[in-house]
């Protein structure tokens, strides 16, 4: 394993960078004194290493290769957008931002290419949950710790990666079916026979996997609910749009269409108008989305969407946090999830949108 240390000026970069990326604070196990060292007779004193810094005018930076899934949806649009203006080089890093399109080997690729270029972490927001542990090996051999952010991968050696920040996909579906439970009993719907059908995300993405298990879990306690089918709509709005055609030409009596992230919801809610039905609270078919994105807001203020489950999206102060962590050789939480909410159109929309962050 390649030894890394921090430098005096580095030091430095890291207190700004700190301060920049004040974001909520993940859950963190204590510091261990004696991993990791700190390198340079200046380490012990913070005052010398300012001084050598201000001496020199020398920036370390910390490079950072973030392998993004590509560029879907809102959510991600958001996801990048954290990264790059938190791993900027006045917060003490240079970030390379590859790109993926979707495409697993894409990813694979991106990863070895910084691996080449000798970055000093590696962050990766898999496409899909299997299939890693080959190049994850070749990481741990050139010795660049891997943080997973977002999305989970399924590794039989869980040392192939530092530490995972995202959202708690299996509990975003249990509080999708939770609440679709209370909403059919406030109409007195509790006891009628309700027709479902799920346009999933990306199928093996681990939003996906967990949004569908969870649902499925509340799904499994109500007899009278009925999964008519299942497709994926790859997360975007047309060709979701063209699922939800089929679906309704196949169900003439759907009462409910759960979508695996908003964007599918608008596209869902634009076959239903095409086909001349209504939706959202006072429509024919209940329409619910996952993430909680801006757009989400526009259309329950519209009536179109009924509710939508939050994923938060803003994990470049997280991942940032992690990374100064391992620099200074402290423990980090293996997996870090990060609490979530949901919205539906009997909140107080419009005050909220105004202070969404994305
Ligand atoms: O729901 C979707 C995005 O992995 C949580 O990917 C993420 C999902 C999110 O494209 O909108």
């Amino acid at each position: 394993m390649k030894k890394r240390f921090l430098s005096a000026a580095l030091t430095v970069a890291m207190a700004v960078s700190m301060t920049a990326c004040s974001s909520k604070p993940a859950e963190t196990a204590p510091a261990t004194e004696a991993a990791a060292p700190v390198e340079t007779e200046a380490a012990g004193e913070e005052t010398e290493a300012k001084e050598a810094a201000a001496d020199t005018g020398d920036k370390e930076l910390i490079t950072v290769g973030y392998a993004q899934v590509g560029a879907e949806s809102d959510w991600r649009t958001a996801n990048t957008e954290s990264f790059k203006s938190t791993f900027t080089e006045e917060n003490g890093y240079k970030l390379i931002f590859d790109d993926a399109q979707q495409k697993q080997e894409n990813q694979i690729k991106a990863i070895r290419s910084f691996i080449q270029q000798d970055v000093d972490y590696i962050v990766v927001a898999p496409v899909v949950e299997t299939g890693w542990e080959t190049v994850l090996e070749e990481a741990k051999e050139a010795g660049i710790p891997v943080i997973l952010s977002d999305r989970m991968m399924q590794v039989s050696d869980d040392s192939l990666f530092e530490a995972w920040v995202g959202g708690n996909f299996v509990k975003e579906g249990e509080t999708c079916g939770n609440w679709l439970a209370d909403y059919l009993e406030a109409q007195g719907r509790g006891d009628e026979e309700i027709n479902i059908v799920t346009i999933q995300g990306t199928i093996g993405a681990s939003a996906q996997v967990g949004r569908t298990e969870g649902f499925a879990n509340v799904l499994a306690e109500h007899s009278n609910w009925k999964m008519l089918d299942m497709q994926t709509g790859e997360l975007h709005r047309l060709k979701d749009q063209e699922v939800m055609e089929s679906f309704l030409k196949s169900y003439d009596d759907i009462d409910v269409v759960i979508c695996e992230n908003d964007n599918e919801a608008f596209g869902a809610i634009d076959a239903i108008k095409a086909a001349g039905k209504t939706c959202g609270p006072d429509g024919d078919i209940i329409v619910v989305g996952f993430d909680s994105v801006k757009a989400a807001f526009e259309s329950m203020i519209a009536g179109d969407l009924n509710a939508t489950f939050e994923c938060n999206p803003l994990h470049g102060p997280r991942v940032a946090e992690i990374i100064q962590k391992l620099e200074k050789g402290e423990t980090v939480e293996k997996i870090q999830y990060v609490d979530e909410a949901y919205f539906d159109t009997s909140m107080d929309l419009e005050n909220i949108l105004k202070e969404r962050a994305y």
